[in-house]
């Protein structure tokens, strides 16, 4: 084969390139030169990896890149070979008994080729199966306001979370929970959101979701949850819904599920984009420090571009016309270089206050208000690298919330209890061996040394005849590590109690917090919750399990709330609130997506509406002004290809209607331009473009002759411009014929709103 070869060096010259690169990055060495040195006479926290430099201080953002490049395999310019090496001469023709006649069993190629075929696909996750993830780092502030806290420190010994100059590399997985792998993205659902923290201690796994408590309180009962909410057993339908009987069934037997139902009921079921959505440990944590005071903590990721949702009519045709949208826009965000990014922070609560809550911090079904505990900033995360390969990262990174560093320790809430035990389990039966951590993606960058080494699919080759301890063959290596170098020690909480089945009475409030999360609504946020309630329960086919909701659970929630819910779904309306309800009118306004001040607009997407005869000027200085406040501008037509300005100019269509719509903006431009406007207004299409924007509360502006469109399309009660001032009406901005500069400063501050909820769209067909 060598002799056929076009380029007889390069298969060579491939393998010299990466065994420099190999030299240059002793992963398995700690740097001091002595292979030998054992864990007890390195300081803590060292893990011999080295930066460019050949620095052995710590980890750096790069640290697992560099050891991914270690295993990244690229074609360009090579032969196809088998698996074993060998140089392929034909992949197209099965090897036969004469040309006509059978294939034979010799044909080690085409068996191999259609074993591997057969063997490719891996069980998906049993939870959480459609996700998509992301390469970055997480950096400690310089200098975090932590209130009565003098640093980090004091809380918690963890290393990656102490100096502002390392950055720790990170791998985050976002999924939606219910739906199978090909399953839709903007599915009402609650979203995933694991990190894994490649530390110099060793993995940080922060499994966390993008809403701060479960639906219900023991991990015991995780089974039954799944079983109600997945896809009916004896038709498998339907898909990534709740929208059917079992669950419903399920929740309205749990009164405990009530406050996380009030969130899934609510747009925060329905972010905007993964990069637009908050994260939450959802658990009560321990955090250590070095003198041993434990202290509890609830850790939350705060989105730099703000959290924000669809809207339910969005989300289904999103689901049609790109059942890929949150991840094309993961992807899409990243390699614009609008990183995706985070705040971590965390609510602190001494030991001895715990019992000041109206509830007990061991219980995952409640949150602690910010307003009574701030989120305290610690550092930022930042998504800056998409994977090279889907399966070989994203499909098998591997999470479990038992991956914890010192400094950083479990409490005894039985829901994070039982998950200690089941995401070790469920990652046996995906990779169907325990040798799962020993898979790039998953690997620490931290060095590992222990006695287990066997096992299907074993990677590394480990030198010494002693695999057990203690041992004087090999001189009782490797050591075991105190406190002091770096061993993890478990807080040691006094227990003293019966051995008992049962559940504390301290878990049994279940109303207070779903009704201070109704209470911190707005009145459309109320709105959406009432209709998604019709939705849900208008897909349940049996009566009593309606009527159990509405009875049960909704009037105990909030009684206006249970009629309005019941008034939907064909049930009559309860008269008298439920003998449960909590008629507190306590409010907490972080719970609210849409109360507070608008934001930049950066990263937001507009879409133009065009056709042949625009009016270049106005496009031009709204193009310009958006894209200085680091919005994009896509221009979308009728067909793909160029479009010709009124005054001989041109721009190029990126997106026609059929393949796009405004479901896919943050908000719609229409310039002016004669002869383009009335293109337009012959289009079905660019009307209902400005509908359906104005029908999900997006803003809209429109100059020139483009203000015609948006009268043609008749949106109710919008006054639009027909002189030279630039009129300002519920998010839709208009100017016929004045000063560009004024319009857009409305418009970029109709854009910042985000979306105008107060708008009452219900009667614009869309
Ligand atoms: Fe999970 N969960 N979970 N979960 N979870 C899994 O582990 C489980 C819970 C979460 O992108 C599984 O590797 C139990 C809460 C995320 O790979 C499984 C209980 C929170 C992901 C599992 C919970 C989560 C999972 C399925 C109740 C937020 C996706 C595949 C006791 C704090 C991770 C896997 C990824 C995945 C079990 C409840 C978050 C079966 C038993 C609460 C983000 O092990």
């Amino acid at each position: 084969a060598v002799e056929n070869d076009p380029e007889p060096d390069s298969a060579e010259t491939a393998q010299s390139e990466a065994d420099d690169e190999r030299s240059e990055t002793p992963a398995k060495t700690d740097g001091s030169g002595d292979e030998s040195a054992s864990k007890t006479d390195a300081e803590p926290g060292a893990t011999g990896t080295s930066d460019d430099d050949g620095n052995t201080d710590g980890v750096d953002a790069e640290s697992k890149q560099r050891q991914l490049d270690q295993v990244r395999e690229n074609p360009e310019g090579e032969h196809l070979t088998t698996d074993h090496g060998i140089r392929v001469s034909d992949t197209d023709n099965s090897l036969k008994a004469s040309e006509r006649g059978p294939t034979l069993m010799e044909d080690f190629h085409f068996r191999e080729k259609m074993t591997q075929f057969d063997h490719e696909s891996i069980p998906e996750r049993v939870v959480h199966a459609r996700g998509s993830g992301a390469h970055g780092y997480f950096q400690p502030y310089d200098d975090p306001d932590l209130g009565e806290y003098d640093d980090v420190a004091e809380l918690t010994k963890a290393s990656f979370l102490q100096d502002p100059d390392q950055k720790t590399p990170v791998f985050v997985r976002f999924s939606t929970v219910v739906g199978s792998r090909g399953s839709a993205d903007t599915v009402r659902d609650v979203r995933g959101f694991a990190t894994k923290f490649y530390t110099e201690e060793g993995n940080y796994d922060l499994v966390a979701n993008n809403i701060p408590i479960f639906f219900i309180q023991d991990a015991m009962e995780f089974p039954d949850l799944v079983h109600a909410i997945k896809p009916e057993p004896d038709d498998g339908m339907p898909q990534a819904s709740a929208a059917h009987d079992t669950f419903w069934d399920f929740a309205s037997l749990k009164p405990e599920i009530a406050p996380m139902i009030m969130w899934v009921l609510s747009g925060r079921a329905l972010p905007r984009y993964y990069r637009m959505m908050e994260g939450f440990g959802v658990h009560t944590f321990r955090f250590v420090n070095d003198e041993g005071k434990s202290r509890f903590v609830k850790l939350h990721w705060k989105p730099k571009y703000g959290t924000h949702q669809l809207v339910w009519d969005e989300t289904q045709k999103l689901a049609g016309k790109d059942a890929d949208f949150n991840r094309r826009n993961l992807y899409d965000a990243i390699e614009n270089g609008t990183y995706p990014e985070w705040e971590l922070g965390v609510q602190i609560v001494e030991e001895d206050e715990a019992d000041q809550f109206d509830f007990d911090l061991l219980d995952p079904t409640k949150l602690i208000p910010e307003e009574e505990v701030p989120v305290r900033p610690l550092g930022k995360m930042v998504l800056n690298e998409t994977p090279d390969n889907f399966f070989a990262e994203t499909e098998q990174v591997a999470f479990h919330p038992g991956n914890v560093v010192p400094g950083i320790d479990f409490t005894n809430d039985p829901l994070l209890q039982g998950r200690l035990f089941s995401y070790q389990d469920t990652q046996l039966n995906r990779f169907g061996s325990a040798n799962w951590d020993e898979i790039p993606i998953n690997r620490p960058i931290a060095e590992r040394h222990n006695n287990q080494r066997a096992g299907f699919m074993r990677q590394e080759i480990n030198e010494g005849k002693a695999s057990y301890k203690p041992n004087s063959i090999d001189d009782d290596q490797p050591a075991e590590a105190s406190a002091s170098e770096g061993g993890y020690e478990h807080h040691a909480e006094k227990i003293d109690g019966k051995k008992i089945r049962n559940r504390s009475e301290s878990f049994e409030n279940h109303f207070t917090q779903a009704k201070l999360f109704w209470n911190s609504m707005t009145e459309p946020e109320k709105e959406n919750i009432v209709d998604a309630a019709h939705f849900e329960l208008g897909k349940v086919d049996r009566v009593e399990i309606r009527e159990r909701m509405v009875y049960d659970i909704f009037n105990n929630v909030d009684h206006e709330f249970a009629k309005r819910v019941a008034e939907g779904i064909g049930i009559d309306p309860p008269e008298e609130p439920g003998d449960q309800h909590q008629d507190h009118d306590r409010s907490s306004d972080a719970l609210s997506m849409v109360a507070g001040e608008p934001e930049s607009i950066a990263t937001r997407k507009i879409a133009f509406l065009v056709d042949d005869g625009f009016e270049d000027e106005h496009l031009e200085a709204v193009t310009d002004a958006l894209e200085e406040r680091d919005a994009s501008v896509e221009v979308v037509s009728k067909v793909l290809g160029e479009k010709s300005a009124a005054d001989g100019g041109s721009v190029e269509a990126d997106k026609h209607h059929v393949a796009s719509g405004s479901i896919m903006y943050d908000a719609v431009f229409v310039p002016g331009g004669n002869e383009s406007v009335e293109t337009l207004l012959e289009q079905g299409d660019a009307k209902h473009f400005v509908a359906e924007a104005f029908k999900h509360k997006k803003p809209i502006g429109a100059f020139g002759e483009g203000t015609e469109l948006l009268e043609a399309v008749d949106l109710p009660e919008v006054e639009i411009a027909d002189d030279g001032e630039t009129v300002v009406a519920d998010g839709v901005v208009t100017c016929r014929d004045g000063d560009t500069d004024e319009f857009i400063e409305s418009f970029v501050e109709a854009i910042a709103e985000h979306r105008h909820w107060d708008r009452s769209p219900k009667e614009v067909p869309a």
